[in-house]
């Protein structure tokens, strides 16, 4: 082992990115800490998924109306555990919970931040081992500190997000987070149990080749988006077309490759569901701040995603998300001024 090899632990980095800031306190670093370790926690049992009664249905529906997997309740249960008993957090609003979850204790009712999160994205590819991920949104609260959390510490807009990031439960375990300084991706190393620094200053490449998008719903998107996917077909693309397909039906997975290779993931509304199926605070929200941080683009078609003023909890919206010329481009088909 070469001892002078410099490995930077998730807990080391936010320390250090801390002394920047004379006047914080430390409670997001301590709040990220708690992430990382829920998640070490939802990683061990994503691992043996397979040896264990914990795969399939829990037999019960969540807020969404869709199918709740046993493994969503472990990761949701997971962090709420963690973040109720650590300093930082005042509540949680989850996709798995109806309404918010407020922590209403003397510690927790003077923490600064509020907690958003899809704790298992992508949940129906559990039972055939693809990547799955979690993704979470921090938010300053705007209620009185000293008091419990309200809802309109959740209902704030994606552009007043202190930080996002997503786990990803893949070939290795992830955490990557974006504070407004930059995107940084950690690998944890199950040999020491620590989230270590191995991609530092994630950039979005400016464009890729790559586009995702659920092909079996083409014929119930809107003209203009069948005709930016016609185009991703085509060979005779200026830029180089035509591209390659990827869709995993795990948006963690799908961004979070874009988001190293270049590329760009819609999730449009349908005739059936105008507003699509994504949820705007806790998967829209976190990665369109991720990406925009790291140089790229999301808008619903209409808008920039992070200027979206929320009114629900689990409001859905259409997504475009990527690197910055393909979403330019995009933008000339959907949105031409
Ligand atoms: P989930 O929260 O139930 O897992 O749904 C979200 C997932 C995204 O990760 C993914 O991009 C999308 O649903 C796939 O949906 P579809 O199968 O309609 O293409």
């Amino acid at each position: 082992m070469n001892i002078n090899r410099r490995i930077q632990t998730l807990d080391e980095f936010t320390i250090q990115q801390l002394r920047a800031f004379p006047q914080a306190t430390g409670e997001l670093s301590m709040l990220l800490r708690d992430i990382g370790l829920a998640s070490k926690r939802v990683n061990v049992e994503v691992n043996k998924a397979g040896l264990v009664d914990i795969l399939g249905d829990a037999g019960s529906v969540n807020v969404q109306g869709e199918d709740v997997k046993k493994l969503d309740v472990f990761a949701n249960n997971q962090f709420i555990g963690v973040l109720k008993h650590g300093i930082s957090c005042a509540g949680v609003g989850s996709e798995e919970n109806d309404d918010i979850v407020v922590f209403d204790d003397e510690v927790s009712n003077n923490s600064k931040y509020v907690m958003l999160m899809d704790p298992l994205d992508g949940s129906g590819n559990i039972d055939v081992n693809v990547s799955i991920g979690t993704i979470f949104s921090i938010y300053r609260r705007v209620s009185e500190r000293g008091k419990p959390c309200t809802i309109e510490d959740f209902l704030q807009p994606g552009n007043k997000q202190v930080a996002a990031g997503y786990v990803i439960y893949g070939s290795s375990t992830m955490l990557v987070y974006a504070t407004k300084r930059g995107v940084n991706g950690f690998t944890l190393d199950p040999s020491i149990g620590e989230f270590c620094l191995s991609h530092a200053d994630i950039q979005c490449p400016p464009t890729g080749k790559i586009y995702s998008v659920n092909h079996g719903n083409f014929f119930q998107y809107q003209d203009e988006v069948r005709k930016y996917i016609n185009g991703c077909q085509a060979k005779d693309k200026n830029s180089g077309g035509p591209y390659t397909q990827r869709y995993i039906g795990s948006m963690v997975a799908d961004v979070h490759r874009n988001l190293m290779k270049g590329g760009i993931f819609m999730y449009p509304g349908t005739t059936d569901k105008p507003k699509g199926k994504l949820r705007l605070l806790y998967e829209c929200n976190p990665l369109a701040f991720m990406v925009e941080v790291a140089g790229g683009k999301a808008t619903n078609g209409q808008q920039r995603i992070l200027d979206v003023q929320p009114t629900e909890l689990h409001q859905r919206s259409p997504l475009f998300i990527g690197s910055k010329d393909m979403m330019e481009e995009l933008e000339t088909f959907i949105n031409p001024s």
